[in-house]
């Protein structure tokens, strides 16, 4: 008899108000942000549900983006014969709700009329901003082989991460006794859990939640009858502990939030190590995105150390070293890129069009002649113009203009921003 089909749906949680990522989520929502020089935020997570067959999936945001909604429609398209589907479902004003999402829960609840819509017996929950490659569908098996109305995905953590995260503690079952919404540093040695030998010695004594829930649907369905909760992990967990058989999926792979922008730069220039620890060349892993047909990116004179080129590039750059370099990107001779995420442009300009900027004394768009860009991170369609020289690291002060941001020493240029000829940061 074929074994019967675990009937998920999956729901990624894809942000607030971004304000953490700003300004990347200045003109998009959240899930578009660009990561990795083709992919965005939210094919990380739906690449994890097909790797691990669950095709039904809906992203829920708290704006509806231009970009978003292209790429999702693009990308994600099923055949007419199969039940497979991604839907962005945006924070809607309706006749009895003026409100955006107030929390992971609250989001959740406003979305659940589309949800039930669905035949459906566990709701798989998932974060939009973090980068791994976990198979879902073992989680699920476990839960189901425990008899859990929830599980969490779990993974070991140092003191000094801790307070970033749900910390908990398990039985010899591995079930949930208690839980403790980002624990301050003083409460850190009453919430040591027993881990294996290898996390010991890095260290990591702490449970931490990963923030991956799968819910039984009657249950989500009771928790979402109470109103007050807003949040999964400051509310619904803690309340649920102690009298649901809550299961710990521990997981001790690659995992890492990209929620802010020092984390979110990390986790792009990572890639470019030796053996990066976020795999993108696995087959039996692969991480979907739009494919969009560009031509073969073209050198002149380019010396490139540890970095990672996309498609469709027209580069005369001197040296690029340890960067990203996102779709579409045009470097200009002799310039130099270093430790910097180059997010690459949405378009080309034709000869014509480049003609017309240089009569009107217009910056193209793409990074000019002569540049130097180190610790930085340039979004999509700017227009830097040449001998611009822009230097992040620690002795910058956080500052925010209308052209770019500094957050912890990265300089940001926003996206469609121009910088003159000898600007300088
Ligand atoms: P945080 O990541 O701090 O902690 P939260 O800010 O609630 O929790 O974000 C969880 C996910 O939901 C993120 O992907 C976020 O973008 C998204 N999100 C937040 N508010 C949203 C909203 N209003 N609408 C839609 N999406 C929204 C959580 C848990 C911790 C756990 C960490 C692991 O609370 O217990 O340890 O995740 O990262
Ligand atoms: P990405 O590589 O980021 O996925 P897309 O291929 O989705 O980019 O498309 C880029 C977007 O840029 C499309 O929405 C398209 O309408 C827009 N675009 C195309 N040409 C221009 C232009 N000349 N100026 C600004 N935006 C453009």
């Amino acid at each position: 008899m074929k074994p019967k089909k675990k009937n998920v749906i999956a729901i990624i949680l894809g942000g607030g108000q971004g304000s953490r990522l700003f300004p990347l989520t200045e003109t998009r929502s959240k899930p578009a942000v660009p990561i990795a020089g083709k992919y965005r935020l939210v094919d990380i997570p739906i690449s994890n549900c097909m790797n691990s067959d669950i095709y039904r999936i809906f992203v829920l945001t708290q704006f509806n983006s231009a970009s978003l909604n292209a790429h999702i429609k693009n990308t994600y398209h099923f055949s007419i014969f199969s039940h497979a589907f991604v839907d962005i479902l945006a924070a809607e004003q309706t006749p009895d709700n003026p409100r955006w999402f107030q929390g992971t829960a609250d989001a959740v609840r406003q979305c659940m009329p589309h949800f039930l819509n669905h035949d459906f017996d566990y709701a798989m929950i998932l974060s939009g901003d973090q980068l791994y490659q976990m198979d879902l569908n073992e989680m699920i098996e476990e839960h189901i082989k425990h008899e859990a109305d929830i599980s969490i995905a779990t993974l070991p953590v140092n003191a000094k991460d801790a307070p970033e995260f749900g910390i908990l503690k398990t039985n010899s079952d591995s079930f949930i006794e208690s839980f403790i919404e980002k624990p301050a540093k003083e409460l850190l040695p009453d919430w040591e859990s027993e881990v294996s030998e290898q996390m010991k010695s890095e260290g990591k004594l702490y449970l931490a939640s990963m923030g991956i829930y799968i819910f039984n649907r009657q249950f989500l369905l009771d928790v979402m009858e109470e109103s007050s909760t807003k949040d999964f992990g400051k509310e619904i967990i803690p309340q649920a502990v102690g009298h649901k058989r809550i299961f710990s999926f521990q997981y001790e792979g690659y995992w890492t939030d990209i929620g802010n922008i020092d984390s979110f730069f990390e986790a792009n220039i990572g890639l470019t190590d030796d053996l990066p620890q976020f795999n993108l060349f696995d087959d039996n892993n692969k991480i979907f995105t739009r494919p969009r047909l560009l031509p073969p990116t073209k050198f002149k004179k380019t010396s490139i150390d540890r970095s990672i080129m996309s498609d469709g590039c027209i580069v005369n750059a001197k040296e690029i070293v340890r960067s990203v370099i996102g779709n579409r990107s045009r470097i200009g001779e002799e310039t130099i890129i270093h430790n910097s995420y180059v997010m690459g442009n949405d378009f080309y300009q034709s000869i014509d069009d480049m003609k017309v900027d240089v009569a009107n004394g217009k910056i193209l768009v793409g990074i000019g002649e002569r540049c130097f860009i180190n610790n930085a991170i340039v979004d999509k369609n700017c227009r830097i113009g040449n001998d611009v020289h822009i230097e992040g690291g620690k002795h910058l002060e956080d500052v925010s203009t209308e052209k770019y941001m500094i957050k912890e020493g990265i300089v940001v240029i926003k996206k469609g921003a121009t910088l003159p000829d000898n600007f300088t940061i």
